[in-house]
């Protein structure tokens, strides 16, 4: 349509052609010749090469040891569709609680070429790696992303670094780590598995991993260390020794017969003279108190806490 529209903008008029064959017969021969040249020179026209809206893959990034990395690590996060670079990002803690990088992946309509060469598209696999001081390193477990889905689309996915040769989901890191703090009782990795609980406080190394406490000490462990009830304020306080850089948030159940789903998210506040005014609260490395606050009238009301 494009070409035709080319033609009919550039092709002399039927009169003006006859008025040519008349007075210079050979010139109008000539002038078709050249119309055709200009029809095999004149490039195929290909569909149109949309951009749709872009995919987003966000989360924390951590390392080895299940630490989140932040801006102070100044490390950039590199995604990467058959070997073309497609998005690259600076990890940034401050972009929300949990969260350390958000990053949009440009799509196409997945019609003949990408409009861009750092276009990507559906379904196709992302390779991700994490740059820090000139070197790039791997996620676990093998590199990769889910798949990408429907543009205008996101994921929650967490990059953790490093390496994973007994594909038990620990990085092979922090079960060295274990397995040097074990007083000879493991030897290898393989010894060290996540559903166990080798210093007995009831918490696997899986969940000891990702509470960033230390699965070889019973007292370290993510668990409400003391409960107070403020009348005055009407706060519930709750008290846990926290992990720099982990993210709790507080739930609260009045009837636990109704499974997971009565478990509400609750504000938090750390000071009784205001209301509770955040759902999530970065750990410090210290006891802490957060307060939380029952509606009117509750009676019975049972608390935990989660931490990621
Ligand atoms: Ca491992
Ligand atoms: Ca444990
Ligand atoms: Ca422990």
């Amino acid at each position: 349509m494009l070409m035709a529209a080319y033609l009919n903008r550039h092709r002399p008029s039927s009169h003006f052609i006859a008025a040519m064959k008349t007075h210079i017969p050979s010139l109008s021969a000539c002038l078709f010749a050249c119309l055709l040249a200009s029809l095999s020179l004149w490039p195929a026209v290909a569909p149109a090469l949309l951009p749709h809206p872009s995919f987003v893959f966000f989360g924390q990034v951590l390392d080895p040891y299940g630490w989140p990395l932040t801006q102070s690590d100044k490390a950039d996060i590199i995604l990467r569709v058959g070997g073309r670079e497609c998005a690259r990002v600076h990890c940034n803690e401050r972009i929300g609680p949990g969260l350390g990088y958000f990053i949009e992946v440009p799509l196409d309509d997945g019609r003949l070429k990408t409009y861009a060469a750092y276009a990507a598209r559906s379904g196709d696999t992302v390779q991700v790696t994490v740059l820090i001081n000139g070197q790039e390193y791997p996620i676990m477990p093998n590199g990769s992303l889910p798949r990408i889905g429907r543009a205008g689309g996101a994921i929650f996915h967490n990059l953790n670094l490093g390496t994973d040769n007994d594909s038990d989901g620990l990085p092979d890191e922090w079960e060295w780590w274990l397995i040097l703090n074990s007083w000879g009782v493991f030897s290898a990795i393989e010894e060290v598995g996540p559903e166990d609980d080798p210093d007995g406080d009831g918490v696997n190394n899986w969940h000891e991993f990702v509470a960033g406490t230390d699965p070889s000490w019973s007292a370290d462990r993510p668990v409400i260390e003391a409960v107070q009830y403020l009348p005055d304020s009407g706060h519930f306080g709750i008290a846990l020794f926290s992990v720099p850089g982990k993210t709790y948030k507080v739930w609260a159940s009045a009837d636990l017969t109704g499974g997971m789903a009565s478990w509400q998210p609750q504000p938090i506040t750390l000071d009784p003279a205001k209301p509770p005014d955040r759902l999530y609260w970065t750990g410090t490395g210290y006891f802490t108190w957060l307060l939380v606050k029952p509606s009117p009238g509750t009676t019975n009301w049972h608390i935990r806490f989660t931490v990621q």
